[in-house]
């Protein structure tokens, strides 16, 4: 301990031998770093210190690689990010959404990794991810960038402009304005949001995760956000499976093979086909065949 140190830095060495997080220790560090005395005789400790912090918070960002890279899915899956302020109802949000137990709190910065939860809707896996709040240190802007939808939630309207403007890097995202708290307005005010969203063109649901009300619209919504068709697959005199093949618009069939297993399509001699793509059920037709959205296919092999 340096001689006249400054109280605050006290604190801080304080919560960083107490701190178990290491995101915590290097937030005590930063401060250490801050309250450190200036003077010379401090020079062997500010080096030590700033020693530590850098180890540290290159450990955590090799930690966060790792764990956004096991968590990390198939780039076909489908994946919306949510946004928004702290305390305006992210958490609750991904709890409502899916099958996630998030922490919830009316304080600020209760969500300090990212948290994953899957939507099922109509037989397919949607995953969803609350990130830390925007300002925190361990948001990951990466998520954000690389997402195909962005739930912006908000709790008021002037919320809105400066969110999408820290996200706005993400050009080819949708964005969907997840309006929360509807329960606390009036239907006079709840009318007036509505012609303010209307009015600026912004693709949104009014929401509240107390009553759920909005939140199957809101599902809705993400869904067709991702602009993707469900393919039933059935193998010969079974039932179709519960689980749609998610592929692109205008894929052949030799592209839903190919995605239910590299290679896959060079043993298909044929395949039958019932649903929206198809003439009639049962329809024989080959690998180039376009595929429509709830086909049912059968393939062939040999
Ligand atoms: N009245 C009301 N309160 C909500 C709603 N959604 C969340 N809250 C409350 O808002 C606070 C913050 O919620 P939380 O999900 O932790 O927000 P986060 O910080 O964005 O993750 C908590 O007290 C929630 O109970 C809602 O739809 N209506
Ligand atoms: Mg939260």
């Amino acid at each position: 301990m340096p001689i006249n140190a400054h109280p605050e830095y006290i604190n801080a060495e304080a919560e960083y031998y107490q701190a178990s997080a290491p995101e915590d220790r290097l937030l005590a560090l930063e401060k250490m770093m801050r309250f450190l005395p200036k003077h010379k005789g401090a020079e062997t400790l500010r080096k030590n210190i700033r020693t530590r912090y850098k180890k540290l918070k290159q450990e955590l960002e090799k930690t966060k690689k790792k764990r956004s890279g096991k968590k990390g899915i198939r780039k076909e899956d489908l994946q919306a990010v949510i946004v928004g302020l702290t305390n305006s109802g992210k958490s609750s949000l991904l709890k409502t959404l899916t099958n996630a137990q998030p922490k919830i709190a009316s304080y600020g910065f209760t969500t300090t990794n990212p948290e994953i939860g899957t939507l099922n809707y109509q037989g397919c896996n949607i995953q969803i991810i609350d990130l830390p709040p925007l300002a925190s240190e361990n948001f990951d802007k990466g998520i954000v960038n690389n997402a195909d939808t962005i739930l912006v939630v908000v709790e008021k309207i002037h919320e809105i402009k400066p969110l999408l403007e820290r996200i706005k890097q993400n050009k080819n995202a949708k964005k969907i304005i997840a309006f929360n708290k509807i329960d606390l307005y009036n239907k006079e005010t709840k009318r007036k949001i509505l012609e303010t969203l209307r009015s600026k063109r912004h693709n949104f649901v009014l929401i509240s995760c107390r009553t759920t009300k909005g939140i199957e619209d809101l599902k809705e919504k993400i869904f067709k956000s991702f602009n993707i068709l469900r393919i039933y697959t059935k193998k010969q005199g079974k039932k179709q499976d519960n689980v749609p093949v998610i592929i692109k618009p205008n894929s052949t069939l030799k592209d839903v093979a190919e995605k239910i297993l590299h290679g896959y399509s060079k043993t298909v001699k044929y395949a039958k086909i019932s649903g929206p793509s198809s003439k009639f059920a049962n329809q024989k037709v080959g690998l180039s065949h376009i595929i429509k959205d709830k086909d049912v296919v059968e393939f062939i092999t040999e």
